[in-house]
């Protein structure tokens, strides 16, 4: 089994910038240990991340081809982008959203993601380890 891991914009900055709000390891050992928990569910884990829109939709419709799921952190496209939404509703494969931080605890903006009503669930809060939460929880979904 497939899943795809999207990072949104400026998630390559992971580990450089603001470590005590998004952590201090960078976006390729947060991925590199993911594919190695997913291995151990017989799950291939392809890592992607684009500072750049309608890539990111490119890669949710790619993903009807060959992905029994999705997990994505928009990051601030989250908030702002029909397109991903729409790119989202027209794949219709399991997603779920993740945010290292605690979006309703942020500024308002930032309490509202446009894909929230169209995912399968969220975790926000737990840091990077919101990813591995998001696997098994998709894992689990997928194999019930
Ligand atoms: O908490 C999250 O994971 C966010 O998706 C991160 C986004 C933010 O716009 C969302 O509201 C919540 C932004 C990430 C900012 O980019 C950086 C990433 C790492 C280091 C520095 C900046």
């Amino acid at each position: 089994m497939r899943i795809l891991l999207i990072n949104g914009p400026n998630m390559n900055l992971l580990g450089e910038r603001e470590p005590d709000r998004y952590g201090g390891r960078s976006l390729g050992d947060i991925e590199a240990e993911l594919v190695q928990h997913a291995l151990k569910s017989g799950i291939e884990l392809e890592c992607v991340q684009s500072n750049h829109e309608g890539e990111l939709v490119e890669w949710i419709q790619g993903a009807r081809r060959n992905c029994a799921g999705i997990i994505i952190n928009p990051a601030a496209y989250g908030h702002t982008s029909v397109a991903l939404r729409d790119a989202l509703l027209a794949v219709a494969l399991p997603t779920v959203e993740v945010h290292l931080t605690n979006i309703a605890g942020r500024e308002p903006f930032r309490h509202k993601t446009l894909i929230a009503d169209v995912v399968l669930g969220r975790i926000s809060g737990f840091g990077t380890h919101g990813y591995q939460l998001a696997l098994d929880a998709l894992n689990e979904h997928l194999n019930h």
